[in-house]
C-alpha cells in the first residue's frame, strides 16, 4: 500500500465506538460501520490513532474503559472532549444547522448564526492541539468529514507541519448554492491548506473547482482524471475522487451465513406471495422518506394490481431525536404511514410495514437478502451505503434497486439500477412497478453486474486509492475508473472531464 510504514493518524467528528450504560457500568463497544473496517487493519499494522469525540461528557471511568479499548481495537482511540457550548454550536449548530443542509441543496433549511462559526473554529483548534499531541511530522493525518474542514489550517496556525487529507463524505453544492455561506471563502481556502482533498464523485469536485475558481483568486487546478493538481499560497495540492464504498465480502459472506438465512426466511415467511419492497435510512430530511411514500401510495393508486402483492417494510434509524425538525420529520413520517394504512389496509395485507428503530447486523442483513426491491431514493446523498449493502447481500440475485439520481452512488450503478427522480412521485410510482414486474432474468443480469462492480471497488480499494493519491509521485498512472453521471447525459465519463 502507498505510503507504507508511515503512521496514520485518523480524525473523525465522533470516535468510531458508542459508550452505552450497561448493568455493570458503562460499556464501550468498537463501531461496525464500514469506514471502521477498512481503516482499523491500516491503523493497527502501522500502530495508528484515531482521534474523535465521544458523543459523551467526559468522567475518569470513561479514560479507563478507553485504555482497554485502545487495547482491543489495536490502535489508541484518544478523545477531543467538548462543552456542552461547544456541543450545541459546533455540532448541532455549524455542522448540522449550516454545513448539512447547505450542501444537500436545502439552504431554506439552513441557521446562519454568527456564534456557530466561532465555536467551529474554536473546535476545529481543539481538535488540531489534540493532532499536535498525538502525532509526529512522520505521521499521514487523515480527516474525515465537514465538521473538520479547518483542522489543516489550525495545524498551520500552530506552527504544526503535517501531512494532512481530507475526505468529504457529504455531497459539496453548486456555486450558485454555495455563495449563500456567509463564510464561503474561509471554507474553501481552509480546504485548500490540506495536501489533498477527496470527493465522493465527479459532481462534487467539479462543485468545488467551480467554487474555486470563481471565489479565490490565485489558485490553480489543473489535469483531468481521478486526481487533479492545484497551487495555492506557493505550495502544491491534490483534489481527487474516491467513491466510498462497503466490506463487500463481509456483507455477502454474512448474508449467506446460517443465522441470516434463518432470520429471512422467517420474516418473509409472514409476508406470503408477497415481493417485499425496502426501505433503510437513518432519520433525515435529506433521504426522502415522506415523499418515498407518497410515491409508494401513487403506485397503488396508479396500479391497483399492487395491492396485497407488496409490502413496504420502511425501517426507520432514529438520529438527532432532540432537535426539533427531526421531531417534526418523524411525525410526518409516523402521519403518512397511518395514512396509507388506513387507506389500503384489507384484511390479511398491512401496505407498509414501519420499523422505528436501529437493527442488529443479522436482521438488517435478513431484510437486505430477502427484499425483492430496495427504495434508494435521497433527495441527494454524498454516496448511500444502504443501496451497496443491499446488492451485496442479494446473493440470490433476485433483486431490483431503485435507485436515486442524486445519490453519489447513481454514478456507479446508473446502468444497472432503475434511475429516478425522487422528487417525481410518477417516475418514482412508476418505478416501482417496473421492477415488480421485472422477469427473474433481467433482475439477475442487472443485479450481478452491479454486484461486481460494488465487489471490485470496495471499501479496501477505497483507502488504498486514497492513500495512493496522498503519496504517490505519478498520478498520470493513476487508474481512471471513476465515472461521471448527469441524468438524462449518461454517458458522459471521466476522460471528457474538465476541470
Ligand atoms: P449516512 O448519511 O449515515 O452516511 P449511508 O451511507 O446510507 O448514510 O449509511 C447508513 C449506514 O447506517 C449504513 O451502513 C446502514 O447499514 C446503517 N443503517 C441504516 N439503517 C440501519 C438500521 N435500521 N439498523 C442498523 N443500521 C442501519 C454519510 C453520508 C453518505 C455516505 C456515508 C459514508 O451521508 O452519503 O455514503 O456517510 O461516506
Amino acid at each position: 500500500m502507498s505510503g507504507s510504514g508511515k503512521k496514520i493518524v485518523a480524525v473523525s467528528n465522533r470516535l468510531p465506538i458508542t459508550v452505552k450504560r450497561g448493568d455493570s457500568g458503562l460499556e464501550i463497544k468498537s463501531g461496525a460501520g464500514g469506514l471502521v473496517t477498512a481503516l482499523a487493519p491500516v491503523l493497527r499494522n502501522r500502530g495508528g490513532t484515531w482521534i474523535g469525540w465521544l458523543g459523551h461528557s467526559g468522567t475518569l471511568e470513561i479514560e479507563g474503559l478507553l485504555e482497554k479499548a485502545s487495547i482491543d481495537t489495536g490502535y489508541e482511540l484518544y478523545p477531543v472532549w467538548l462543552t456542552e457550548d461547544e456541543v450545541n454550536n459546533y455540532y448541532h449548530g455549524f455542522s448540522n444547522e449550516v454545513l448539512w443542509p447547505l450542501y444537500h441543496d436545502l439552504q431554506t433549511r439552513c441557521r446562519f448564526e454568527p456564534r456557530y462559526w466561532d465555536f467551529y473554529l474554536a473546535v476545529n483548534k481543539k481538535f488540531a492541539a489534540a493532532v499536535e499531541t498525538k502525532s509526529t511530522e512522520e505521521d499521514f493525518v487523515w480527516v474525515h468529514d465537514y465538521h473538520l474542514t479547518h483542522l489543516a489550517r489550525e495545524l498551520k496556525e500552530r506552527g504544526v507541519s503535517r501531512k494532512t487529507g481530507f475526505f468529504l463524505h457529504i455531497p459539496f453544492p453548486t456555486l450558485d448554492i454555495f455563495l449563500r455561506l456567509p463564510w464561503r471563502r474561509q471554507i474553501l481556502e481552509a480546504m485548500l491548506e490540506y495536501d489533498l482533498v477527496g470527493f465522493q464523485t465527479l459532481r462534487d469536485r467539479r462543485h468545488f473547482v467551480q467554487c474555486v475558481q470563481s471565489l479565490v483568486p490565485g489558485a490553480r487546478i489543473r489535469g483531468r482524471g481521478q486526481v487533479l493538481k492545484a497551487t495555492y499560497r506557493g505550495r502544491e495540492l491534490r483534489i481527487g475522487t474516491f467513491p466510498i464504498s462497503i466490506d463487500y465480502r463481509g456483507f455477502a459472506t454474512d448474508a449467506a451465513s446460517e443465522p441470516v438465512s434463518t432470520t429471512a426466511w422467517y420474516l418473509h415467511e409472514a409476508l406470503p406471495e408477497r415481493q417485499v419492497i425496502l426501505g433503510v435510512d437513518r432519520l433525515d430530511y435529506t433521504k426522502g422518506i415522506p415523499e418515498r411514500l407518497w410515491a409508494f401510495e401513487t403506485a397503488l393508486e396508479r396500479y391497483p394490481e399492487l395491492k396485497e402483492k407488496v409490502t413496504l417494510v420502511q425501517v426507520v434509524v432514529p438520529s438527532r431525536e432532540d432537535v426539533e425538525e427531526y421531531k417534526a420529520l418523524k411525525a410526518e413520517i409516523d402521519g403518512l404511514v397511518g395514512k396509507i394504512n388506513g387507506r389500503f389496509t384489507s384484511s390479511g395485507w398491512v401496505p407498509i410495514h414501519y420499523l422505528y428503530r436501529s437493527l442488529d447486523r443479522t436482521e438488517l442483513l435478513a431484510y437486505y437478502r430477502l427484499a425483492e426491491i430496495a427504495l434508494v431514493t435521497p433527495l441527494k446523498d454524498g454516496m448511500n451505503l444502504v443501496c451497496k449493502e443491499y446488492c451485496a447481500c442479494n446473493i440470490e440475485g433476485k433483486g431490483v434497486l431503485v435507485l436515486s439520481e442524486f445519490a453519489g452512488a447513481a454514478a456507479q450503478l446508473h446502468r444497472w439500477a432503475l434511475m429516478v427522480n425522487p422528487y417525481d412521485v410518477i417516475n418514482v410510482s412508476d418505478a416501482i412497478h417496473k421492477a415488480f414486474t421485472m422477469g427473474r432474468k433481467e433482475r439477475r443480469s442487472r443485479m450481478s453486474r452491479m454486484r461486481a462492480n460494488i465487489r471490485r471497488q470496495d471499501i479496501f480499494w477505497w483507502v488504498n486509492s486514497f492513500l495512493q493519491a496522498a503519496f504517490s509521485s505519478k498520478l498520470d498512472a493513476f487508474p481512471q475508473v471513476i465515472e461521471d453521471y448527469i441524468p438524462d447525459q449518461q454517458k458522459i465519463l471521466v476522460r471528457k472531464f474538465h476541470p
